[in-house]
């Protein structure tokens, strides 16, 4: 019987060791709910790494985890700390990461990480390569794991194999500035499909496939040897049924219920009560503007005075990465901004920012999600944005206002929120007046429309419209063989 094989950096379990016992918590991102519907069969294989360096797996837990794993439906591949600090941190999070987000300045070419890339993707490919059948189909997802598929390719030429990035296509005129643009190119034509969130990146794609290794592009198609590949454009939903369900109960919740968090967000709305709240949640990124978003509210707080103590700011950020030398740079940055604007506009009884640096328990999430008039996310450049999708699915009665930045692959389909350009302070602080002073039943309209189509593509109807393309195109290819 074929079996489905998910192939990402991070597996949907994360593993921990306390006192020689071994405790998996499932992760809670899009990829894993997601995946869900592709990886429930007893055969089904999620190979990737566990979080844990070799060094820091004790010997005799080795086996443990990996029956542990087996039981979730995965395998592990096995990385030193030498190659986690270069595959991991160095190449995908200091050279990939920065320059598909246009941040060019950030992006390091560095030899010895691209090496050490090399050898990682190398093992991740062997590892598919000792559990795959011919019959199997192959996904392999995300940036860290871009030369995989022709790594596959070249063991097992039948097998099908689909690849998905999570992260922005640049424009060929960023792209082709990296060293190893060719490799990457030939690494990911080694599937027969390839998936983007938009069409501007598989666009994007495709102009440097045809520029950069003068294949034949037709369409949509790109003729290699005696294959076609095929690449299209894929936006990535959310488990709306999760969050809408999340949202209800929240908004449902007596008192007595309600987590501590939660009573404080109802005691400052009751002590305020015209005042708004406006919710801005990323990890700590640079990609995701945090700190443009900061100066901007200083610059609206300056502009319109009336707003003052008529607006707070809850500023949730993850922290992330925090090992790479831009995210400590970020979070003082960061720090500063809130310590100036709050030292600057604080009354006595009002603090314009509260700002928390920490992951939060999915309940405070909701929480937020629930209590926030306003969510106002606004990324330099995001492949997707989850968090405007997951804002809109809670809003039960449907209010709330969204203020998304342009450069969000979500932007594509969220075209009812308030759309801007972040760079724009001017359009920026007319949003906020825009936002602040919406009549609820334009909420509700808009909202209305925004959950209705993220309902009917949630991230379900991601995973298997990507999976029934991917066999699609392996027919195809199969008969354009035999033409
Ligand atoms: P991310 O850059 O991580 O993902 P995003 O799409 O917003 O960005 O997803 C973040 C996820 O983390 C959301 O599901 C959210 O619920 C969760 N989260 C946020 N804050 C949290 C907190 N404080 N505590 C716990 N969980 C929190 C990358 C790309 C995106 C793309 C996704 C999926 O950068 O552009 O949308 O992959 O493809």
């Amino acid at each position: 019987m074929s079996k489905t094989i998910i192939i990402s950096n991070r597996l949907p379990v994360q593993l921990e060791i306390h006192n020689n016992e071994i405790k998996t918590t499932p992760s809670v991102g899009g990829l894993a709910t997601g995946m869900k519907s592709v990886h429930s069969g007893s055969n089904d294989l999620w190979i990737g790494w566990s979080g844990l360096t070799d060094e820091n797996i004790p010997k005799n837990l080795e086996e443990k985890i990996d029956t542990t794993l087996k039981d979730h439906g995965c395998a592990k591949v096995k990385l030193n700390a030498e190659e986690v600090d270069g595959f991991y941190f160095g190449f995908s999070n200091r050279t990939i990461w920065p320059l598909f987000h246009y941040f060019l300045e950030y992006s390091e070419f560095e030899l010895n990480n691209w090496e050490i890339y090399k050898a990682v993707n190398q093992k991740f490919a062997d590892a598919i390569i000792a559990k795959a059948d011919d019959d199997d189909i192959i996904w392999v997802h995300d940036y860290q794991l871009m030369l995989v598929p022709q790594m596959v390719k070249d063991k097992k030429p039948d097998i099908s194999i689909g690849f998905f990035l999570h992260i922005p296509f640049p424009s060929y005129e960023i792209f082709r500035t990296l060293p190893w643009r060719e490799e990457i190119l030939r690494g990911l034509m080694g599937s027969d499909l390839i998936g983007f969130h938009t069409y501007d990146y598989e666009r994007h794609f495709l102009s440097s496939v045809r520029r950069l290794l003068g294949l034949d592009v037709s369409f949509n198609e790109v003729h290699i040897e005696n294959r076609i590949v095929k690449v299209d454009s894929f936006p990535m939903g959310i488990d709306y049924k999760k969050f809408s369900e999340a949202g209800k109960a929240n908004s449902l919740n007596i008192t007595e219920n309600q987590s501590d968090f939660q009573q404080r967000l109802n005691a400052h709305k009751e002590s305020t009560k015209d005042a708004k709240l406006i919710l801005s949640i990323d990890r700590l990124d640079y990609t995701k503007g945090i700190a443009k978003r900061l100066n901007a509210f200083e610059y609206f707080l300056n502009k319109h005075p009336e707003y003052k103590e008529k607006v707070r700011l809850i500023i949730l950020a993850v922290p992330s990465r925090s090992n790479v030398p831009q995210y400590q740079l970020l979070k003082k940055e960061v720090d500063e901004l809130v310590g100036r604007i709050n030292g600057e506009f604080s009354t006595v009884n009002w603090t314009p920012i509260w700002y928390f640096y920490r992951s939060m328990p999915f309940e405070n999430l909701i929480d937020l999600y629930t209590s926030c008039d306003i969510a106002w996310l606004t990324p330099i450049r995001d492949g997707m944005n989850l968090v405007a999708k997951e804002y809109i699915a809670t809003r039960t009665d449907k209010t709330g206002v969204l203020i998304l930045s342009e450069m969000a692959g979500s932007a594509n389909e969220m075209n009812e929120s308030l759309l801007i350009n972040p760079n724009n302070f001017e359009q920026t602080v007319a949003a906020l007046q825009q936002a602040i002073n919406m009549p609820v039943e334009e909420q509700q309209e808009r909202n209305d429309i925004l959950q209705k189509r993220l309902e009917r593509y949630n991230v379900e109807k991601w995973a298997n419209d990507f999976i029934n393309s991917l066999k699609e195109q392996k027919e195809n290819s199969i008969s354009y063989v035999s033409k």
